[in-house]
C-alpha cells in the first residue's frame, strides 16, 4: 500500500501534560489522562511515492512553512523505519479552529501516524501507533485510542499511552466553549519550554503530577463523578498557575474563559453534575452527566462564544 486514510479524534486531558523530560525523543516530564471527543477530529490522507519534496494540504490550502517542517521532521522518523526515501504527500482536514487551544495538533499527528505506518507498509500495532504518534506530538499517543487514555513517564522512546477506560464506562457529554477561533499567539510548545526554564512553579507541578494521575484515574474508574471533578479542575488550573509565573508570564484565558469558570462552580455548587477543563488557549471544555445537558446548555448560553456540543469517545479509523 502506498496511500491510506485515517481519522483521529482530538482528546481534552484531565490530567494535562505539561513539560518535557526529553524533548528530542519528546517524552513527558508527567503522566496524563484525556478523554476523546467524538465529533472532533482530522481526517489524513498520505501518499508516499516518488515525489520531489514532502507536500501539506490543510483543509484545501497548502500549510505554512512552520507546519510542513514539522510534517517533514516527522515523515523523516516515518522513512528512517521503513528504509525508504519516498516523500510523502498529506491532504487534511479537520472539523475544529486549528490551534485555538482544542488540542488539534493531536489529533493531526495520531491520523498522520496511522495512516503513514499503513501507506509504508509498517505493520504497527496500536501502542507503536501510539509512540510513533508521540514523536509528532506528546498528546497525540493519546488519540490513538479512543475513550479514557493515559500515559505515563519513561525514559525509553517506545513510550506509549493505553486505553484506561471506554467510553461507555462513564459516557460523559462535553460543551465547549470556543472563546476564540484565532490561532494561539504562543503555542503550547514553546509556553511549556518557558514553564520548565523560568516557572519558579514547575518543579512542584511535576512533583505532584504522578499522584494527580493517580487520583484522577481512581476517580474515573470508581465513576465517582464528584471527585472526577475537583480533582480535574485543580490539575487543570495548577498547570495555569505555572504558566502565569512564567518569564515572561503566559495567560491563556480571555474574560469569558474565566466566567465560564464560575459559572460551571456555581452549577456544581448547585447540584449540577459539571466540571470544566482548558488547555493551551482561551476555550472551556465542560464534562457533564447527560441529564444535565439542559442545565448546561442554559447557562453557558447566555454567557456569549461560540457553543458546540459532542460526547466522550473518539475511537480513531483507517481506511
Ligand atoms: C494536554 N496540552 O495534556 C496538554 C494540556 C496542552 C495543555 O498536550 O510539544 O501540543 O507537541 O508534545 O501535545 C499540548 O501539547 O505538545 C498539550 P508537543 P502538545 O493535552
Amino acid at each position: 500500500m502506498s496511500v491510506a486514510t485515517a481519522r483521529a479524534h482530538v482528546n481534552i486531558a484531565l490530567a494535562k501534560y505539561w513539560g518535557k523530560r526529553n524533548a528530542a525523543l519528546n517524552l513527558p516530564a508527567v503522566p496524563s489522562l484525556s478523554a476523546g471527543i467524538e465529533d472532533l477530529w482530522t481526517e489524513a490522507e498520505v501518499e508516499f511515492g516518488p515525489f520531489a519534496q514532502d507536500s501539506l494540504e490543510i483543509d484545501g490550502a497548502p500549510a505554512e512553512p512552520g507546519e510542513l517542517d514539522r510534517v517533514v521532521r516527522f515523515f523523516d522518523l516515518l522513512r528512517e523505519r521503513a528504509g525508504t526515501a519516498l516523500r510523502g504527500r498529506v491532504r487534511s482536514h479537520s472539523h475544529f479552529p486549528r490551534a485555538a487551544g482544542l488540542a488539534s495538533s493531536a489529533s493531526a499527528f495520531a491520523a498522520l501516524a496511522m495512516a503513514g505506518a499503513a501507506a509504508l507498509d509498517l505493520g504497527y500495532g496500536s501502542a507503536q501507533l501510539s509512540a510513533l504518534a508521540r514523536r509528532g506530538s506528546g498528546s497525540a499517543a493519546r488519540s490513538v485510542y479512543g475513550g479514557y487514555v493515559e500515559i505515563g513517564v519513561s525514559d525509553e522512546d517506545d513510550l506509549a499511552a493505553v486505553r484506561v477506560a471506554t467510553a461507555a464506562h462513564l459516557p460523559l457529554d462535553v460543551a465547549i466553549v470556543v472563546a476564540s477561533d484565532q490561532k494561539k499567539s504562543v503555542s503550547s510548545r514553546r509556553a511549556m519550554t518557558s514553564s520548565a526554564q523560568t516557572s519558579p512553579y514547575y518543579a512542584a507541578w511535576v512533583e505532584g503530577a504522578p499522584k494527580a494521575v493517580v487520583g484522577i484515574r481512581e476517580a474515573l474508574l470508581a465513576r465517582d463523578f464528584a471527585a472526577l471533578a475537583e480533582r480535574s479542575e485543580r490539575n487543570c488550573l495548577a498547570m495555569h498557575a505555572v504558566t502565569f509565573a512564567n518569564d515572561p508570564p503566559v495567560v491563556f484565558f480571555s474574560g469569558l474563559t474565566l466566567q465560564v469558570v464560575h459559572c460551571v462552580r456555581e452549577l456544581r455548587a448547585g447540584g449540577v453534575p459539571a466540571f470544566f477543563t482548558i488547555d493551551a488557549g482561551p476555550n472551556v471544555v465542560v464534562f457533564f452527566e447527560p441529564d444535565a445537558r439542559d442545565a448546561v446548555a442554559g447557562a453557558l448560553s447566555k454567557l456569549g462564544g461560540t457553543l458546540r456540543f459532542s460526547k466522550v469517545g473518539g475511537e480513531p479509523t483507517l481506511q
